[in-house]
């Protein structure tokens, strides 16, 4: 898959590292301080062997604040720029808003990450025009209320269906199909027991030929199956993305890279042997 100018293979996996720009992630010591903080991360996760830095700018955590357009282009943009000015690895962003996904990929970015599934005005033609692949999530509901009472009648039919109804969307606008990645959105208005079956399940979502990319680093499906705090899911998390390597996941999206990278080589070595 060509994502800009970075063509992948995406017939082994490939990990993403996660790089959060919202203000809680930073100490404050003023933009610049932040950009180069930003910049230090990336690098450090591309080192440890990241292929993608999925960079965000909008917290949707339940009960975040919404971010205004003007803040999440001062957050990521700067951030966006500077890795691609410093690193070869393919920039993801993290976003729902149609304006910062311009002007990310005008700043070098080579992917777009949408948990809105391209669902707000105006991002379908964006990203056409871009000409980089997208990954459309699935998500029941809104990030503040999200995670009350999800329901499903079956958790992987609906979440196959609606991804499949914005593939169509998006073919319908122009994004040819080999440019779409589907996830199915773990965490994402869903319970414990609809995260696990999705994961058992994956297999089926990968059947319907998009490439994936799951998110379970560090999340609630972990430390509430677990009991774990969440800087106590890294066992749980290697785990998960180890198993989803096993079977096919193409790109996995976490917080601890080298430790993930770790778990995909072996995935790699047993995956050459016949
Ligand atoms: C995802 O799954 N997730 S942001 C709660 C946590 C830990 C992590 C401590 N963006 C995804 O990472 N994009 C996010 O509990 C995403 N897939 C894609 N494509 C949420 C997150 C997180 C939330």
């Amino acid at each position: 898959m060509q994502f800009g100018r970075h063509s992948i293979d995406l017939s082994q996996p490939h990990v993403m590292g996660i790089l959060n720009v919202t203000p809680d992630s930073f100490s404050d010591g003023g933009k610049h301080a932040n950009v180069s903080q930003a910049l230090e991360h990336a690098l450090r996760m591309t080192e440890e062997g990241a292929t993608f830095i999925d960079v965000g700018g909008e917290s949707t955590r339940p009960g975040a604040p919404d971010v205004s357009l003007q803040e999440e282009l001062d957050r990521t943009i700067p951030v966006v720029e500077a890795i691609a000015k410093n690193t070869e690895c393919i920039i993801s962003i993290d976003t729902s808003k149609a304006e910062v996904m311009r002007e990310a990929v005008k700043a070098g970015a080579g992917l777009i990450n949408d948990v809105r599934a391209l669902q707000e005005r105006g991002t379908v033609q964006v990203a056409a025009d871009a000409k980089v692949p997208v990954c459309l999530m699935h998500m029941q509901g809104q990030p503040r209320t999200m995670q009350r009472n999800p329901q499903y009648s079956d958790v992987v039919k609906d979440v196959g269906q609606f991804l499949l109804t914005r593939a169509n969307a998006c073919e319908e606008a122009g994004i040819p199909k080999d440019m779409i990645l589907f996830d199915p959105g773990y965490g994402f208005g869903k319970s414990l027991e609809h995260n696990y079956v999705l994961v058992k399940h994956l297999p089926i979502l990968m059947a319907l030929g998009y490439p994936v990319l799951v998110g379970m680093s560090r999340k609630s499906m972990i430390g509430n199956l677990l009991n774990r705090n969440v800087d106590e899911r890294l066992a749980g998390s290697i785990s998960l993305a180890t198993i989803v390597a096993q079977m096919g996941a193409q790109i996995i999206r976490v917080h601890d890279v080298k430790e993930t990278a770790d778990a995909v080589n072996i995935v790699k070595m047993l995956n050459t042997i016949k």
